[in-house]
């Protein structure tokens, strides 16, 4: 049988697995572990997909699952796609995007990729310290004669300056959309994100708090947008035979609709579960030098998806990696989303080695931030034991540090 450690047992560093103690956890605790959702209402939905042999291309529960969403979120389209990714370059595409769009660093490689896999140079701007988001006072210096676009990122479910971007946007004559990939089920002064912008993507991959296994879609207003992303997302054909624009395969299949409708029922549930969590964290981390746990705003509707934490190394006398390998050994799979920021990433790195300089709290929050494990698969008992684990670091750092010098 495996072992796991006591954490109140721990007296010393030298109890840590890291140092060959047993870890706290028996199996790995992650961050993105995946709803599965209400079993017997997925597998009636798959019989059915079984049933009726119409697995994908425009399929009846990717339909329903459309009006559902639209419903939901208030919009008069969604379109759904076979992931957030491709709902991005598909949607620069229909929205015949060229030159530069601005983007957060701070943010998954894929919302930059997406733009760059379809020609377009992603400009990178810094995010402000607080909100994470992109920074409206930055935003104006990175564009150029060539920029068409901004795209905001609602980074961690927490939505960007909309009403200023909008205005940029507005004077600039730029379009403005938003990757939504971590806010669904948030709103902004009451109002559902996904109106926001000309259109907003949604990532629904297995990670994330609404999940269809893989998934995404763009949600919009505008008729003709949407009528170009529906075009778009099945090689551009209109009808038998008739292809009528540039397409890919972008399409979502009818199991994953299966997944969506089901989750859409528990949605709420699952959205208390993850806010019951987050407070369980704030009181678990309450008052811990250098610990900073990010606060949503209780006005707004929050999906608590993500719970980050930054950590200072001066105050908490121990540095966010040396965190993360801690609590790695102990089976806490705390993720440092999203380091290195995307300009050190390739091929952006190599194309503009010092963007740094003009990015300085992404740099910062790139060496301060991480993710700590939520979600159903995570237990309030589990939560605790993670608190008590950061704490216990940051009570022994001294020690820590002795053991490295
Ligand atoms: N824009 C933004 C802002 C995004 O964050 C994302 C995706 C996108 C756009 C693009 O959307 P998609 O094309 O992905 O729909 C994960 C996800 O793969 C990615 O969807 C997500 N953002 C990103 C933030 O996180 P990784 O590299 O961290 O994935 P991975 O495999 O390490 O999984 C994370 C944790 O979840 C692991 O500790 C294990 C656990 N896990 C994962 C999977 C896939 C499970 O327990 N079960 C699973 O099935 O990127």
């Amino acid at each position: 049988m495996r072992r796991v450690a006591r954490l109140a047992a721990r007296r010393r560093v030298d109890d840590l697995a890291l140092f060959g103690g047993w870890p706290a956890f028996r199996e790995p605790l992650c961050v993105g572990r995946p709803a599965a959702g209400d079993r017997a209402r997925l597998l009636e939905r798959i019989r059915g997909v079984l049933d009726r042999r119409w697995f994908t291309n425009d399929g009846p529960l990717v339909r329903e699952f459309e009006h559902q969403l639209a419903r939901t979120l208030g919009v008069r389209h969604a379109v759904a796609t076979c992931n957030g990714t491709v709902a991005i370059e598909i949607l620069a595409r229909a929205a015949e995007l060229t030159g530069e769009v601005v983007v957060p660093a701070f943010t998954f490689v894929a919302t930059a990729h997406a733009l760059r896999w379809v020609g377009l140079k992603p400009v990178f701007c810094d995010v402000e310290p607080h909100g994470h988001t992109l920074d409206p006072a930055r935003v104006e210096a990175c564009i150029t004669p060539r920029t068409r676009a901004i795209l905001g990122v609602h980074l961690w479910g927490r939505t960007c300056h909309v009403e200023a971007l909008e205005g940029i946007a507005r004077r600039r004559g730029l379009r403005l959309f938003f990757d939504a990939a971590h806010a669904f089920g948030c709103t902004r002064g009451g109002r559902p994100v996904g109106g926001f912008g000309d259109a907003e993507v949604f990532s629904f991959h297995a990670t994330k708090v609404f999940n269809t296994f893989e998934g995404g879609a763009v949600t919009t207003d505008n008729d003709g947008l949407a009528h170009r992303l529906r075009l778009m997302r099945n090689f551009g054909f209109a009808g038998y035979d008739q292809v009528v624009s540039l397409g890919i395969n972008g399409k979502m299949s009818e199991i994953s609709a299966a997944m969506g409708l089901t989750g859409l029922e528990s949605l709420e549930s699952r959205l208390e579960e993850n806010r019951r969590h987050h407070e369980r964290y704030r009181a678990g981390l309450a008052g811990l030098s250098g610990v900073k746990l990010l606060r949503y705003d209780e006005a707004e509707r929050n999906n608590f998806q993500y719970v980050v934490v930054e950590i200072d190394p001066e105050q908490a006398g121990v540095g966010r990696d040396r965190l993360v390998e801690i609590l790695h050994a102990e089976n806490v799979i705390a993720r440092r989303y999203f380091h290195p920021g995307v300009h050190r990433m390739e091929p952006y790195r190599s194309e503009d080695p010092a963007a740094g300089r003009r990015l300085p709290v992404t740099e910062s929050l790139a060496q301060r931030v991480l993710t700590l494990p939520t979600g159903p698969a995570t237990r309030p008992r589990d939560v605790e034991r993670v608190c008590e684990l950061v704490r216990f670091v940051v009570a022994h750092a001294h020690e820590l540090d002795r053991k490295a010098a």
